[in-house]
């Protein structure tokens, strides 16, 4: 069963809220297992310049603070917040669609949430909540793009069946060819077994089945990560993906130690 309320919750994560999708999103075989840590940058931190939004005054003008590109957010403890964090190989169940929709708005002329993650084939709901015109580009590579205007305050489009994105993909950009700065990431998976990190780069996945796993990382600035992984029925096993200068350039496989905490957890290198 698929908890509205908690659905509601995963939709409008914004940072300072560590999302999970396997505490929202159920309809399939779950376990007892926690896999949880932190998203950190041990590279110096990229320049920040705020977003100029004079492009479109109306933009500009919901603003009274500057505003700065999400994926470049680091917190003075090196954490990093916007990380996709989840099961890339192992997961065997089969797993429910929920016709829920993930929901995207644009406020303040910036996607909200900026990354999140949704089971392949679930609906999206796309609202304008600004006083402007925006256009909402998905662009894919294994799904059908999409690609239209939202030119009013309001305005909403659902888009489900073969509308949403049906298969899976790590991460589907989707941006504003209005607004250049406006941009957000959806992680397309068959299963629920995904994590957004939030405020101190936290992340945690709940419900896992007992298994092997390749535990994996995305974030749009610094490139991609995995780890082995495995869980037994009840342990939290915790992992920090640190992104290094080295491991920011470009996807790469990086095998990186990890803490097992739980009672026999572990979590070892091939
Ligand atoms: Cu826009």
């Amino acid at each position: 069963m698929v908890n509205v309320k908690r659905v509601a919750v995963l939709c409008l994560a914004a940072v300072g809220v560590a999302v999970s999708g396997s505490d929202v999103l159920a309809g399939g075989p779950m376990g007892t297992a926690t896999i949880k840590g932190k998203a950190m940058l041990s590279a110096a931190k990229p320049s920040m310049r705020a977003i100029d939004m004079g492009a479109d005054k109306a933009c500009a003008a919901m603003h009274s603070k500057p505003q700065y590109p999400q994926g470049k957010m680091v917190f003075p403890d090196g954490s990093i917040p916007y990380a996709f964090i989840y099961l890339k190989d192992g997961v065997t169940g089969k797993y429910d669609t929920p016709s829920t929709p993930v929901e995207i708005d644009q406020q303040g002329c910036m996607y909200r949430p900026h990354v999140f993650g949704m089971i392949a084939g679930q609906p999206l709901l796309i609202k304008n909540n600004d006083d402007t015109a925006h256009n909402i580009h998905a662009l894919p590579k294994k799904n059908a793009q999409f690609n239209f205007s939202q030119p009013k305050k309001g305005l909403e489009n659902k888009l489900e069946g073969s509308k949403t994105f049906t298969r899976p993909e790590v991460m589907v950009k989707i941006k504003c060819d209005v607004h250049p700065w406006m941009s957000a990431y959806a992680g397309v998976l068959s299963h629920p077994f995904f994590a957004v990190s939030g405020k101190g780069g936290e992340w945690e996945i709940k419900n896992v089945p007992a298994g092997k796993y390749t535990l994996a990382i995305w974030h749009e600035e610094w490139g991609t990560m995995e780890v082995p992984i495995e869980v037994a029925d009840g342990a939290t096993v915790e992992h920090t993906f640190t992104y290094s200068k080295a491991a920011a350039q470009r996807d790469v496989n990086v095998r990186e130690v990890t803490v097992g905490s739980g009672p026999i957890a572990r979590a070892s290198n091939p």
